[in-house]
């Protein structure tokens, strides 16, 4: 799929400035998430929102978030952008091969806008042996969802702000920017870039920046204009989908909701942090089991030779060597009283988030 080729579309807007932006990233198909999080930022007529791409896939609601989204572009104050999770539209440019290519990545997955599309009419995807009739069909059936998705930017420009799902070349001005560069910029962050204009992204969840505590709060670093704000909704156990709150569009005065679906309770009893911390994410999560038992295994990570507890759910593989969900062994500070979101309980304590920040309360609960 040619998915990178195309021009860049840029869409510029001048926003009323009177009125609130919100941005919300990587969706992903997650309705419950989006409808949750436009509820806790109190999300009403009269704000802009941005939804900087990657609204789609991964998810299981990816056709009901797709009515959602266009829905609310057609009241004229959400502005959607693409991001490389999105552009289905360009299944009409694939060949019959690749076709089949698809349909063995649709098989794969066993979810995704192009597996719900076929359920809804009435075609079973793990039945099919090609994807070109259906893809003739689908085409037919969803003329207004193709069209809406083709219409996407691939990036919003206002006076202060720059949107783009992923990230920008500040060496080139925005037009010149790649659509794979724009869709397709993994860490951004890690990168040293400075904008002069505030450039506002998703794509990279950003607990994959930390390396000793987990946080999935939206990054604002001020030094060199950026703001990351996937909180690993759907990709991530203990994500949570964020939205970005810019009063107006000449302010800098950020804030953030966030939300997720984890039970809050109370701490009862105060716990004190420990000092050291590691956090096995992806892409660098291989582990050696050094003694495997039925709810926690001793590994060490083999690029660290850093040894924690991990859940032994978390393992991929009964082998020795083995890679594993995204994983800390740190130990938060809390207070009696401080609310909690419990994400894991186990027979020796509990897997937490306090403030967007992932680790293991070891006392009691209210
Ligand atoms: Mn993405």
């Amino acid at each position: 799929m040619k998915r990178f080729d195309g021009k860049t579309v840029i869409k510029r807007l001048r926003p009323d400035e009177r009125k609130r932006i919100l941005v919300i990233s990587d969706i992903h198909g997650h309705l419950p998430y989006f409808e949750g999080i436009l509820q806790k930022a109190g999300f009403r007529s009269d704000d802009i929102l941005v939804i900087d791409g990657d609204f789609l896939e991964k998810g299981r609601h990816n056709l009901a978030t797709l009515r959602r989204v266009m829905a609310l572009a057609a009241g004229g104050n959400t502005h959607v952008i693409c991001g490389n999770c999105d552009g289905w539209h360009l299944i009409f440019d694939m060949t019959p091969e690749e076709d089949d290519q698809m349909l063995a990545y649709i098989k794969y997955r066993g979810r995704g806008l192009l597996w719900e599309m076929c359920l809804e009419n009435g075609i079973d995807p793990q039945g099919l042996e090609h994807f070109t009739p259906v893809k003739g069909l689908l085409r037919e059936r969803y003329a207004d969802e193709w069209s809406f998705l083709r219409s996407l930017p691939h990036a919003i420009e206002t006076d202060k702000f720059i949107f783009a799902h992923a990230g920008m070349d500040p060496g080139l001005s925005l037009e010149e920017n790649s659509v794979e560069v724009l869709e397709h910029t993994d860490a951004l962050m890690e990168k040293g870039f400075s904008f002069d204009k505030w450039l506002i992204v998703g794509h990279w969840p950003v607990m994959l920046y930390g390396s000793d505590i987990v946080s999935a709060n939206p990054v604002i670093d001020r030094e060199h204009r950026i703001i990351s704000i996937d909180g690993g909704c759907v990709l991530k156990d203990d994500g949570q989908l964020n939205c970005l709150v810019i009063p107006d569009a000449n302010s800098e005065d950020f804030s953030f909701e966030a939300y997720d679906c984890f039970p809050v309770r109370k701490v009862k009893t105060p716990q004190k942090g420990v000092g050291r911390s590691y956090y096995i994410r992806w892409g660098d999560s291989t582990v050696q089991v050094l003694e495997r038992g039925e709810e926690f295994s001793l590994c060490r990570h083999v690029r660290t030779g850093y040894t924690m507890r991990i859940l032994t759910k978390y393992l991929f593989s009964d082998g020795e060597f083995t890679d594993c969900n995204d994983c800390t062994d740190y130990v938060l500070p809390l207070e009696a009283g401080d609310e909690v979101s419990v994400v894991e309980s186990t027979s020796e304590g509990w897997f937490v988030k306090h403030k967007g920040i992932s680790g293991w309360y070891y006392g009691e609960l209210e």
